[in-house]
């Protein structure tokens, strides 16, 4: 956002005719690779509940550090860049937590919570955030049948300084990724090959059982977790985990390019045909076996991978992946258990 600002100031800058030698589309130092955008990834995991943050000034030159903190497992993790705050689904207190200011710490800072939510639920995974408003998918079976399946979506609201539950929407499959466009919000069906849509979710403001408003299957996926939309390019990422009992070479995911029409043109309970639709990545070089989460860097092209199972967790970005198939990818480093991604660019 600062730099679509920036580039918009130049713009205008350009217009009326004077001269701004720094304008560029690289606006921030990158040690000379004049193509990269730097964007910083956040990841959580669930084997120690700490924070990782990864600032990339190429796709491959990184500094990272570790933010510690009292949560022992952790998904769905957030950042806002206004308030330079990080937050994430704690799954040992099965709450919200924030951390304000955290852009200055140095690697290993310990830290405490600035916002927190109250523990409402049981299995928190990924958070999706609109505007004030945060959701929270919790894949607990919700009404003590395993045989149902079922999911609740917690709504918050944030007030700058804490949480207030807002509303709780059970949903009929069971969840993991969530992600908005808009005001629609995509869910990932869990256990399915499935994605569900929920139209103006944020428009259901009491506690009630709601219908995805649209499901279809993606064809290629054995079972899908991870979810990302990018707004700029219209494009969808789904993952897929294959069997979540092999944790090293079955995992992979799916790039829907001008994802609008083509979800437009599948009619409720039908499926998304690969040909002419998907581009998969896949495959033992891939290192991925239970790819949990994806975000995508659509200003460089990079996708990146939380996942949780291969060499017991990893971080993988991928950035030759148009042409799809067993590819190698181009970042990666060790998380133990990692469980969610989250771009700032
Ligand atoms: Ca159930
Ligand atoms: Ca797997
Ligand atoms: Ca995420």
């Amino acid at each position: 956002m600062i730099k679509r600002n920036f580039n918009s100031m130049c713009a205008l800058v350009l217009a009326i005719g004077v001269s701004f030698t720094s304008c560029s589309d690289d606006d921030d130092n990158d040690g000379g690779n004049d193509d990269y955008d730097s964007v910083t990834v956040y990841a959580s995991n669930n084997s120690n509940g700490n924070i990782s943050v990864y600032d990339f000034e190429s796709d491959q030159m990184v500094e990272t550090k570790t933010l510690i903190t009292t949560t022992t497992a952790a998904d769905g993790i957030y950042y806002d860049d206004d308030s330079e705050s990080v937050f994430q689904a704690s799954r040992s207190g099965n709450s919200l937590e924030g951390f304000a200011n955290i852009d200055d710490l140095v690697t290993e800072s310990i830290l405490n919570i600035n916002f927190a939510g109250t523990s409402d639920m049981s299995s928190p995974r990924e958070v999706a955030v609109n505007g004030n408003l945060f959701v929270v998918a919790d894949n607990a079976d919700v009404d003590g049948d395993e045989m149902t399946p079922d999911g609740r979506l917690f709504i918050y609201s944030f007030d700058g300084s804490s949480f207030t539950l807002r509303n709780v929407i059970t949903t009929e499959f069971k969840l993991w990724g969530i992600t908005f466009n808009d005001n629609d919000l995509y869910a990932v069906v869990d256990a399915t090959n499935e994605l569900a849509v929920f139209n103006d979710f944020l428009s259901n403001n009491t506690d009630a059982t709601v219908s995805a408003s649209k499901r279809i299957a993606i064809e290629g996926i054995v079972r899908t977790h991870g979810i990302t939309y990018d707004d700029s390019t219209d494009t969808l990422i789904m993952t897929d985990i294959g069997e979540a009992s092999n944790g090293q070479d079955d995992g992979g995911f799916h790039i829907i390019a001008g994802f609008t029409n083509k979800f437009n043109a599948v009619s409720d309970g039908e499926t998304m045909a690969v040909a002419g639709n998907q581009v998969r990545v896949s495959g033992a070089s891939t290192l991925m076996g239970n790819p949990v989460d994806v975000a995508y860097d659509s200003d460089n092209e990079i996708i990146y991978i939380a996942e949780a199972g291969n060499g017991g967790g990893r971080i993988l970005g991928f950035s030759n992946f148009t042409a799809g198939g067993d590819i190698a990818p181009t970042f990666n480093s060790a998380l133990a258990s990692a469980s969610s991604v989250y771009l700032e660019d």
